[in-house]
């Protein structure tokens, strides 16, 4: 099980750590042949309830949000004493001043205060490491936008938005990028062509009216009145007599 955090910032890692299954308990009962069972079910109840005492009792108890684990060997095998345990750690950004190391080191002082030998679960101190988790690795884990750079860090990311779109995020920055300056580009190139077309069709439709007035008047000047015609009304209609 994996921590995702998509909706809020949180400082990311992983623990890596080793609990001991102690068989006291069976062996008080002299019933050896059953020694390691557990139920899945059972174990990570154990797990999760000793793990939430000893983050509890770290240094940077305050900074937790929240965590999950996960077992890699499977439980309940005869014999079986030492399981891998894997967790993810979610911080507040309160916690960005906290290295790995310091971690690691806060959890196994108190895992060591929390050993408790005579239980069934015990928590091998020395095994705690800290890493860092790669949230550009996984998109779950990150909200960079499609058109941005995500950059990891020590138990964060940053995202930048790619060259030519602007970060128009609201939350965090790189989580929006739009192409908003070519878009201006496309209308004002789209809104000249449709001026020059409009400003052209206007002077078209100038001189095309300027030409029709200019020929009307000139047909009229040179067309021969009605009173000419009957200077000589015998004579074949249209033709001068002189
Ligand atoms: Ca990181």
């Amino acid at each position: 099980m994996a921590i995702t955090y998509t909706d809020v910032d949180m400082m990311l890692f992983h623990v890596e750590y080793k609990v001991q299954m102690n068989n006291n308990n069976n062996n008080n009962n002299n019933n050896n042949s059953s020694s390691s069972s557990i139920s899945a079910e059972a174990f990570e109840i154990l797990l999760r309830n000793q793990m939430k005492q000893i983050l509890l009792m770290t240094s940077f108890a305050d900074e937790i949000a929240a965590f999950a684990t996960s077992t890699d060997s499977q439980l309940g095998e005869p014999g079986l004493e030492t399981v891998a345990v894997h967790m993810d750690l979610a911080l507040t950004p309160g916690g960005l001043h906290l290295k790995p190391s310091q971690l690691a080191g806060s959890l196994k002082g108190s895992a060591e205060l929390q050993d408790d030998r005579a239980s069934q679960l015990t928590v091998v101190a020395e095994s705690f490491t800290v890493k860092d988790i790669d949230e550009c690795e996984n998109e779950i884990f990150n909200r960079c936008h499609e058109m941005a750079v995500c950059v990891n860090t020590v138990g964060s990311y940053s995202c930048t938005c790619d060259e030519g779109y602007d970060d128009v995020s609201t939350g965090k920055v790189g989580s929006d990028c739009r192409k908003l300056e070519r878009r201006s580009t496309v209308m004002i190139v789209v809104g000249s062509v449709i001026a020059i077309i409009a400003v052209g069709t206007l002077v078209v439709a100038g001189v095309v009216i300027y030409y029709a007035r200019v020929r009307n008047r000139g047909g009229a000047a040179f067309s021969p009145s009605p009173s000419t015609y009957n200077i000589h009304p015998r004579t074949h209609r249209g033709r001068w007599q002189v």
